[in-house]
This record gives C-alpha cells, sequence and structure tokens, in this order.
C-alpha cells in the first residue's frame, strides 16, 4: 500500500522548486517467513512422524498421515510457514522430542 508522507501546508513554501522530487511513500516492511521442512529418514518410526504433526503442527490424523507420507516418498517437505521466532520454536520441540526418543528425525527451517 502506498501513503503520502510529505505533505506541504499552506505557508509552507518550496521556493517555487517544481524541480525537487521526493519520495512520499511510506516503507512498511513484512516480517520475512520461514518454511519448516521435515526430513526422511530410514529409522525414525512413521506413527512417531504423525503425532509430531498432529501435536507441534495442528494437523488431523489424516493431515499428518499425508505429509508423512510425502516426506517418506519424496525425502522432504514444507510443514508449515511461520515468523522466525515460531519456526525456531517448531524446530527446537520436534529436535528435543525426536532426540528424547532416540529417532533421528531431522527438521530444520529456511528463509521463504
Ligand atoms: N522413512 C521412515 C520409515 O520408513 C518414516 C519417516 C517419514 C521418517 C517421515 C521420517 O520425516 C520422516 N520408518
Amino acid at each position: 500500500m502506498t501513503f503520502p508522507n510529505v505533505l506541504m501546508s499552506m505557508g509552507d513554501d518550496d521556493g517555487g522548486d517544481l524541480g525537487v522530487a521526493l519520495d512520499t511513500r511510506v516503507r512498511t516492511k513484512k516480517p520475512p517467513l520461514y518454511k519448516v521442512l521435515l526430513l526422511n529418514d530410514d529409522y525414525t518410526p512413521m506413527e512417531f512422524v504423525v503425532h509430531v504433526l498432529e501435536r507441534f503442527f495442528a494437523m488431523t490424523h489424516a493431515q499428518a498421515f499425508e505429509i508423512m507420507l510425502t516426506v517418506h516418498k519424496k525425502g522432504v517437505a514444507v510443514v508449515g510457514v511461520f515468523s522466525h521466532e515460531i519456526a525456531e520454536t517448531k524446530v527446537t520441540q520436534v529436535m528435543d522430542l525426536a532426540q528424547r526418543h532416540q529417532h533421528p528425525l531431522q527438521c530444520t527451517m529456511e528463509k521463504e
């Protein structure tokens, strides 16, 4: 969205210099978004991955099963897109739970 941020009121004199160009857009910046990726491996049980997707990514059992199968077949899938802080939290939650269960599941994030 553009919006003028330089206005001239009555009495403000530009000295008659009509050649002065001012950038009148207000710059707003959307925060960057980060994809959270789940990686396949040969050892993590399918049910564990489904549980992770239900617990940390608010998926139904059917959605979680479908995404798990995508990762299993293709090697990787995006499981969500978040702000930097939320993405970091999700990655940490997945990695901590996997480590506690001694599964080699890998979860990473990358800028969208
Ligand atoms: N490939 C695993 C198996 O056959 C299942 C799996 C799916 C593991 C997704 C990790 O992110 C993953 N048990």
